[in-house]
């Protein structure tokens, strides 16, 4: 799919950029006084896509690059966007795919906000002949003609690759895990634990001695890991669903007056610039990335599925992971 992809986004924007290049040509001609007859590009024409989007909030450092890159790519893409902000609110992201189809919007797209109870909405949508794609999160749905796609990372995979640099560690002695979980009932929370535990699971010494949610925020960390470091005598490793919810823990280890990524060593999820700092510094010790530039490949199947192409099911995100080292590398040109 990213092949196709690349290449209908590249011709795409080279047609964006022959039109825009067009329209700066006669803007700037129009500028100096001699401007041709007749106008430059029709803007927002009849044939106009538009995109009603609803996102899961802003509650990480994740979520504002993904909001990010959602509206610098519908604009770049010339599809008008309407943007919900759900404040992680199932009930608001369902009010607001109700108006998108008031509105009669051209697709609908969402980041749900937890796996279960989207079908009746989701069949409002249907009935409404209004396609809608998936990304980040998915839902539970049984009925997979709810949606045209979804496009985003494989958890399962993100929490067995976390697994994997502990077991690869090879600590012989107990090794006493406190997890900080995401948001309850989200998609990245059940799947990151899930993989997580599905790989520990060949190493008897690795054990998970506490887990909690903390919400993917900064101060739900951050609370948790107080109440861990209070209720647990022994945490050797903190694994974190997201970067916000370690740079909490990393708060309430120094406030202990221990020593993050040394005496409580710290593996994250997400790579945020916050996060890929802290690991730089050594206060974590490992992040497995999880994407939030969909942006682009958003646009691309929302074109795709309005004009009533064939999509995949499944789009699965491009993703990997940094220790220290890759950290110091990455960070000058991270983008987000
Ligand atoms: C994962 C995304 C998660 C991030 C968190 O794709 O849904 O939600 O890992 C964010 O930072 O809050
Ligand atoms: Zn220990």
């Amino acid at each position: 799919m990213s092949t196709t992809t690349s290449s209908r986004r590249l011709t795409r924007r080279s047609t964006l950029l022959r039109s825009a290049a067009a329209l700066a040509l006669t803007l700037g001609l129009a500028a100096c006084g001699s401007a041709p007859s007749g106008g430059g590009e029709a803007a927002a024409g009849e044939d106009t896509i538009t995109l009603g989007f609803s996102q899961v909030g802003a509650e990480s450092g994740w979520r504002s690059a993904n909001t990010q890159s959602i509206q610098d790519s519908a604009a770049e893409a010339g599809i008008e966007l309407q943007f919900s902000d759900a404040q992680q609110k199932q009930e608001n992201q369902i009010r607001a795919i109700r108006s998108f189809i008031q509105q009669r919007v051209d697709v609908i797209a969402f980041s749900p906000v937890v796996e279960t109870g989207w079908d009746t909405v989701l069949q409002e949508a249907k009935r409404a002949q209004i396609p809608v794609v998936l990304t980040d999160r998915s839902v539970d749905s049984a009925d997979t003609s709810l949606y045209a796609t979804f496009l985003g990372s494989d958890f399962i995979e993100e929490g067995r690759k976390a697994g994997q640099w502990l077991v690869d560690q090879g600590d012989t002695g107990p090794v006493n895990v406190v997890e900080l979980q995401g948001t309850t009932g989200a998609a990245p929370a059940i799947d990151r634990k899930e993989g997580f535990a599905e790989v520990i699971a060949g190493a008897p010494n690795i054990q998970v001695v506490a887990s909690q949610t903390g919400d993917f925020t900064r101060s739900g960390g951050r609370q948790v890991m107080e109440a861990f470091l209070v209720s647990q005598p022994d945490i050797d490793v903190v694994y974190a669903h997201n970067d916000d919810m370690a740079l909490g823990a990393i708060e309430a280890i120094e406030a202990a007056g221990r020593v993050p990524g040394q005496d409580i060593r710290i593996i994250s999820v997400d790579a945020v610039k916050d996060g890929m700092q802290a690991l730089a510094d050594g206060k974590i010790n490992f992040i497995v990335e999880c994407n939030p530039l969909l942006g682009a490949q958003l646009m691309d199947l929302v074109e795709a599925v309005h004009a009533g192409e064939q999509v995949p099911a499944r789009v699965v995100t491009e993703e990997t992971v940094f220790d220290q080292q890759a950290a110091i590398a990455a960070l000058p040109t991270r983008l987000y």
